[in-house]
């Protein structure tokens, strides 16, 4: 065996929060104040930076709008021309976290070049490792809000996700980020169950999207790859009016304590049920009139908030972690392989709707 990891696996993580993103601001205004988050970041020492949910754009799905109109919200990811760190109009982005030895997550409306030429939307994150020069890993949100037809109600606030996206196809898949952590254990080294060993290997990541926090089922799949760090960027609604058009009725200021409440459960709930931390990163402000919610967060695996933003502005939060702190959750209350029992858990692949039992 080769490694000589310590004992404790330090790694100083950021969320890359940005206000708001207008429907007039050009693409090259908003890469320059990801890069400027980029330059903090490296002056902290940061090694990750998770960027937002369709951080380059406007949140878009709130409004209806043509072919032609869509077309300017989405980057080309076509494998044959170098995916989207080659994509012309966000390329710099990659060379500047690169230059930085800085890796990063960051959520864009992808356009996916098929085989045939022909191409699928997605709502996707992808993880860019400056150490690999390359995107290691890649996901497509799984659970999209909203609607295929926009709500007809004058006033309604409009979440068209389900009309322009397709659902992710690529599951929930963990993968290794390398030139994290010194002298992590690599397949080279020879053993046989990374989970079991005293050495651990590269830090273990999952992505989610915005929606998908409030399902346990994702992270419970990330948690069964033994992930250490979930990557969550959002756009959410801070309050808004309903399918009819009507307010809700709440002040706007419960409405959006509301819906901190929930995020915040969320967030802090399934990485303590999963333990691994999590960096949830909000897209802020009122981005052309529509509110968004903050509370940028960065938990721990035991459920605390260790980090969370100030304002709603572009901001970086700041944490240093230590992924051993993962290991006691893994262990002993979420030692999945010693408590878990599969034989009850049917019903969650077979169900999507719930089914009440009969009436009395
Ligand atoms: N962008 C989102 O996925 N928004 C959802 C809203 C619609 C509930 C969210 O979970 O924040």
């Amino acid at each position: 065996m080769t490694s000589s990891q310590p004992s404790s696996r330090h790694l100083v993580v950021a969320a890359g929060q940005l206000g708001p993103v207008h429907v007039g601001d050009s693409r090259e205004s908003v890469i320059e104040r990801m890069c400027i988050l980029l330059d903090e970041a490296a002056s902290r020492k940061v090694k990750l930076v998770v960027f937002p949910e369709l951080a380059l754009t406007t949140f878009f799905p709130r409004y209806l709008l043509d072919d032609q109109e869509l077309k300017s919200y989405f980057d080309v990811d076509d494998p044959t021309q170098g995916g989207i760190a080659q994509a012309p109009r966000v390329k710099r982005l990659f060379d500047h976290a690169r230059s930085h030895a800085i890796d990063i997550c960051v959520g864009y409306a992808e356009r996916a070049v098929q085989p045939d030429g022909s191409h699928v939307d997605y709502n996707t994150s992808v993880y860019y490792s400056a150490d690999a020069g390359k995107v290691v890993g890649k996901y497509r949100k799984v659970h999209l809000p909203g609607a295929v037809e926009p709500y007809t109600a004058a006033g309604a606030y409009q979440q068209l996700e389900k009309r322009y996206f397709r659902p992710g196809d690529l599951g929930f898949p963990a993968f290794r980020a390398p030139g994290l952590i010194d002298g992590a254990l690599k397949k080279k080294d020879g053993v046989t169950d990374p989970a079991q060993s005293k050495l651990r290997g590269d830090p273990i990541i999952g992505i989610l999207i915005c929606n998908d926090r409030r399902w346990a089922e994702g992270w419970r799949v990330y948690g069964l790859q033994g992930t250490e760090i979930v990557c969550c960027g959002y756009n959410t609604t801070a309050f808004a009016t309903k399918a009819t058009g009507e307010m809700v009725d709440m002040s706007a200021e419960e409405a959006e304590a509301e819906v901190l409440l929930h995020h915040k459960l969320s967030c802090q709930g399934n990485s303590y049920m999963n333990a691994c931390f999590s960096i949830n990163v909000a897209k802020t402000g009122v981005e052309d009139g529509n509110p968004l919610v903050g509370g940028t967060i960065i938990v721990h695996p035991n459920g605390h908030i260790i980090q969370e933003a100030e304002t709603k502005q572009d901001e970086l939060v700041v944490a240093e972690i230590d992924l051993e702190d993962c290991r006691r959750g893994k262990e002993k209350t979420f030692a999945f392989e010693k408590h878990r029992r599969v034989e009850h858990y049917r019903m969650i692949l077979d169900r999507a709707g719930a089914i009440e039992p009969e009436l009395l």
